[in-house]
Parts: C-alpha cells; sequence; structure tokens
C-alpha cells in the first residue's frame, strides 16, 4: 500500500540523519519512492525553545500493516542514532512518523491513521503538497485546504525550504 512518512531532526547533521532513515527503511520492508525537499522549520508543540527542525516527507510502498510499520519507523529512529525517552516533543536525532497509509483509519494506544497533526502542522503539509497537491485525508479533506487555513493563523509557523530531496536508491523506488 502507497503511504507517506514524515521525517524530523533538529541534533546533530540533521541532513544526514534524514539520509540515513531513508537508506535503512528498506532493510525493513518499506519501499521509498520519492522525496519531498528539506525544510527549515520553526519547533512546534509542547517544547518551543529547541533548535530549528529540518523536515522532509517520503511516499512510500509497503505491504507491512499498521503496527508492523510503526515497529519499522521505530527500528530505523533506533539504528539511525535515537536513545529511548527524552521529553515529548523535545529535540531528537531522528522522528519517524507515519502520516498517511492509503485511506486507512486505524486507532490504538500506539498508533493512529492519519496522524493526529497531519492537519494542524505546516511542516507537515508543504512537504506532503509538495509530493501530491492533489492529497486529501480518508474524509475527504484536502490538504491543501487545510494548509490555507493555516496560513491564514498569525504569526504562521515558519516553513522556508532548505535543500534538495534526500537520495532514493533506484532499485528502492524501481518497480
Ligand atoms: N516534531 C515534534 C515536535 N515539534 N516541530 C517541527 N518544526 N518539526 C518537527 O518535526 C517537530 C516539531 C515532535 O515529533
Ligand atoms: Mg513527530
Ligand atoms: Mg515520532
Amino acid at each position: 500500500m502507497r503511504g507517506y512518512l514524515g521525517l524530523g531532526s533538529n541534533i546533530g547533521d540533521s541532513r544526514a540523519h534524514l539520509e540515513a532513515a531513508v537508506a535503512t527503511l528498506a532493510k525493513h520492508g518499506v519501499r521509498v519512492l520519492r522525496s519531498s525537499s528539506t525544510y527549515r522549520t520553526e519547533p512546534v508543540g509542547l517544547v518551543l525553545d529547541q533548535p530549528e527542525f529540518l523536515n522532509a516527507a517520503i511516499e512510500i510502498d509497503t505491504e507491512l500493516a499498521p503496527e508492523a510499520l510503526l515497529d519499522a519507523c521505530k527500528a530505523v529512529e533506533h539504528e539511525v542514532g535515537r536513545a529511548a525517552g527524552g521529553p515529548r516533543h523535545g529535540p531528537r536525532v531522528i522522528d519517524v512518523d507515519l502520516l498517511l497509509l492509503g485511506n486507512e483509519r486505524y486507532a490504538s494506544p500506539r498508533l493512529t491513521l492519519p496522524h493526529a497533526e497531519v492537519s494542524s502542522r505546516r511542516f507537515v503539509l508543504v512537504p506532503l503538497l509538495e509530493l501530491d497537491s492533489d492529497l486529501a485525508l480518508p474524509d475527504g479533506e484536502r490538504l491543501d485546504a487545510l494548509l490555507a487555513g493555516l496560513n491564514r493563523a498569525r504569526p504562521a509557523q515558519a516553513v522556508r525550504c532548505a535543500g534538495p530531496p534526500l537520495h532514493v536508491k533506484r532499485s528502492d523506488a524501481g518497480r
């Protein structure tokens, strides 16, 4: 099934961490098809006093069911160097979030699909819309309309394009 993951980092060489996450996903049953550009983004959430994040979104294809895909994301975070624990919304070496998986709606104590914060975070919506400007949630709500709503907020969460898309190996994407 096609899906989208959000990648983020604000500790160390963030671009290298995002690249490492893309490279590592293939070993866990997740084919990476495309990457958005990278974006330098203002921290959002419970911890505002922390360095800016580098964020990107990637399009994936996988046979994994939601919980198994979450396990794969967690394994990749661990392999790329994220330590367990740390404050909620706090600084991190790498964050791999499951944003959308086809038109699945899913809720368990560990995982909600679509990701609960897709509709409220510019650092998620801007890279997703770069990958597909027609994306919508399972209920039909268009992501471009959600972003337009956020853009009316003042001050808007800052999101600036920072670099080219992450490297995707052709053997992963090629089908
Ligand atoms: N991740 C968070 C909390 N806040 N802010 C930005 N700009 N980017 C993130 O990836 C991010 C965040 C928790 O996962
Ligand atoms: Mg996150
Ligand atoms: Mg996360």
